[in-house]
Formats: C-alpha cells, structure tokens, sequence
C-alpha cells in the first residue's frame, strides 16, 4: 500500500476545506502526552514489595510479564514508545523510586531517582511526578492528608513535600517543567455526618506543602477531583469543587480525570469552564466502563470530545494531557500502545477540522450546515494523514506494530515467569 499516495489525496481532500495537512502534522508533532508508568507494572512500583494496591482503584487480571524492576519498566517503555509516533512523557509515582536503599515515603530525596533522570536524558523525553498516597499502612484508614491525627497528617505532607522536591529536580534536570500531580483517596465508604471537616483540614494540609519554597520554573502542580471511590462510596474529601476552589485560588492547576465524574458528566466540556479559571490544566484521559475502572482509552466519542475541545479553543499549549489506565488482563506494552496511539489520533483527527469556518457557520446561526458538516467530517480520510504522520515519524503504520509486540512477549516477557 502506497501510504504517501493515499496521504495526497487526503491532502487535497482536506485543502478543499481550508486545512492544511502538513501544517496540521508539524502542530500534531510538537504535542507531547504524559504517559503513566503504571500501566506497566499493575500500579505496583519498586519501593514496597507485596503489599495491595489501595486508595480504592484496582487493577484487574493476570496477564503474564509485567515488569519486576525499573530495568524492565524503562525497557518495556522504551519498546513501546518506539511503536508511537512523535516524543512522549514518562509519568513517574513517587513508589517507583530506584534505589538499593529502603527509604519510607517521607524519606525520598532526589537521589532516589537518580537512574530515572539518567535514562530520561539518554532518552530525550521528560518526567511528570505523583506523590503517591496509598498503598501504604499510613493509608489503611482510608485518609492520608485530611487524616484527623496529627501524626499520619504530618506523615503525607512531609511526603508530599519531598515530592515537590523531587519534582523540581526532574524539570531542572530535563530542561522540561515537570507536571507534579497530587491526588488523595481520602473518603468514607458510608455516609459521614461531618462533612466540612476532613475538607478543612485538606486544604490546611496542602497550603502546608505548597508553603515550602519551590522554583516553579521547574514544576506545575494539579490537585485531582474524584466523585467516588471504592470503599469511599459515599464521601470524597477532595471532591470536584474542592479541587476547582483550590486551584483556583491557590494559583495551581485541576487534573480532570475522565473517570471521577457522575457517569453522564464529560470532563470534555469542563475544559473550556476551567481554563477560564486557571492558567493551565492537567487531564488523565482514560476509560470509565460503568465505574472509574480505568480503561485503555479507545477512540470513542469521548476521547474525540475532549479532543476537539482542545483543539477548537487552543487550550493544547495550556493543558498538559496525562494518561491514566491500568489493565492487567492484556499485554501491558500492547495497552500503552493502543492507548497512545488512540489520543494522538484523536488529536489528529480533531486538528483536522476547519474549525474557523465551523464558528463561523455557527455564529450565522446556521445550525442545520453546523450539523451537517460535523457529520460529514466523520468519514472524511483523517486515517490517511495518520498513516502518513506514523510513516514519516519512523513507526510502524496501522497494525503493522503488533506483530512485534508479540515477539517482544515471546523473547523478552515469557522469561519474567
Ligand atoms: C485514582 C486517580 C489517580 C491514579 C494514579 C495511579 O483514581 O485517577 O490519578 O489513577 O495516580
Ligand atoms: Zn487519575
């Protein structure tokens, strides 16, 4: 198949209707997604070997050759990344710390993540962070910084800190700003009668960490909203308009999660609201089904939701777009590929639309062509100009990247039995 000849007649297709396809492709190319690094161990990490996975989020299935140590999680990522068109970010948590010491989570200095700044660089990418507040005896009540004793309190914002910390080294080290992603489970599985406190003390405990001076050339920090979780049915401390209300008044950003809303909510058409608001935004794109049960993101209507959201409003240079899915029941590398792809594809597909004229057709008050154009563009050829981009970027084009997937599971995965 002639990939360029395909990707001509897309072009001309498209100029038709005022868009530029290389200009679209050179726009697409500087986009860089934080990809999660938990997707490649099950949310595991390396700090503390056998203990749950808590905070109410689950990985589910048991698929063989997830990676034991950061050697493999690099290595895994980096074979992936190669069947990814365009250069990506690396989404660290703080229990992926690579050390031979055993430090607790309110001991982790820089140094601890040493090896990950060494192969970042070598790489060329840069690093996002996340504290990570649970999975941990400190978190087994179900509250971390809005804990009501004073010692567990202190233990999460002393870790917290120490992340602000590590944080700031990543951006300086990676000449990239690091994306510090702060997100706390804290709730209550039955309906609680004080409701206010835990959120006081929440916002007391973050204006403790944030106090600590950071150069915020290197960092941008988010507080991440969720409506529910499991085993804290009833009651999230940080709930959406904590999170909204903080941010906005503390100069930080929101992380709007795909699946931490009411069911019918889409965080597609919060972005425009919020950016209002605040200077930036983080997204963790993922895939509800039913719950928050974190999904590989698929090219559904969502994804193509938020896509065009961003792009319609050129809200891309202030929204930094993480992943987050954890699926163990498939090959972990296949998923980070599968979801990867799908929201650069997205992207693509939503960069494609004259979206001027689509305002301006609107605006006219002509509803009827605003109809009929956006469904007309659902089958216009945006698949030749992303094989083309996976062509021209040196990866492989359609599924041509499974295929070495598999064999990458057949020489390198079967051995982690
Ligand atoms: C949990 C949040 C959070 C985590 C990661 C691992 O519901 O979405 O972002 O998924 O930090
Ligand atoms: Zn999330």
């Amino acid at each position: 198949m002639d990939t360029k000849k395909a990707y001509e007649y897309a072009k001309e297709v498209y100029a038709a209707i005022g868009v530029n396809t290389d200009e679209v492709i050179e726009k697409l190319k500087k986009v860089q997604i934080s990809v999660n690094c938990w997707q490649g161990d099950d949310v595991e990490g390396f700090l503390f070997k056998d203990i749950a996975l808590s905070g109410g989020i689950q990985t589910t299935g048991n698929y063989p050759g997830k990676a034991r140590n950061a050697d493999e999680l690099r290595r895994d990522f980096e074979f992936a990344m190669s069947l990814i068109p365009g250069r990506h970010r690396m989404n660290l948590h703080a229990i992926y710390a690579d050390t031979d010491e055993k430090p607790d989570l309110d001991e982790l200095e820089p140094r601890h993540f040493e090896k990950w700044v060494s192969w970042a660089k070598e790489l060329g990418i840069a690093l996002d962070f996340n504290p990570t507040c649970f999975s941990h005896p400190m978190a087994d009540s179900g509250f971390t910084i809005s804990n009501a004793d004073d010692k567990v309190r202190a233990f999460w914002i002393e870790h917290c800190k120490r992340c602000r910390i590590i944080a700031e080294y990543f951006g300086k080290e990676l000449g990239s700003k690091c994306v510090t992603n702060f997100w706390f489970p804290d709730g209550y599985k039955d309906t609680p009668v004080d409701r206010e406190a835990p959120r006081r003390r929440m916002m007391e405990a973050l204006d403790e960490v944030f106090s600590t001076d950071i150069d915020m050339k290197y960092t941008a920090e988010a507080v991440e909203s969720k409506v529910f979780g499991i085993g804290a049915e009833s009651y999230t401390v940080g709930s959406n308009e904590f999170c909204l209300g903080y941010a906005a008044t503390r100069n930080k950003m929101v992380c709007l999660d795909a699946g931490h809303f009411h069911p019918t909510e889409s965080i597609a058409d919060k972005i425009s609201s919020v950016l209002l608001f605040t200077d930036e935004l983080l997204l963790h794109v993922s895939r509800p089904v039913r719950w928050d049960s974190d999904h590989v993101v698929t090219m559904d209507d969502e994804l193509m939701n938020i896509a065009t959201a961003l792009v319609r409003n050129d809200a891309l240079s202030r929204t930094h777009i993480g992943l987050d899915f954890f699926d163990a029941s498939i090959n972990r590398i296949a998923a980070w590929v599968i979801g990867t792809r799908n929201m650069i594809k997205a992207l693509l597909r939503a960069m494609l639309e004259p979206s001027d004229e689509l305002k301006k057709i609107e605006n006219s008050g002509d509803y009827t062509k605003r109809l009929m154009m956006l469904e007309e563009l659902k089958s216009y050829p945006f698949a030749a100009v992303w094989d083309y981009y996976c062509e021209s970027c040196g990866v492989p084009v359609r599924e041509a990247w499974f295929d070495k997937v598999k064999k990458y599971e057949n020489n390198i995965l079967e051995e982690r039995k």
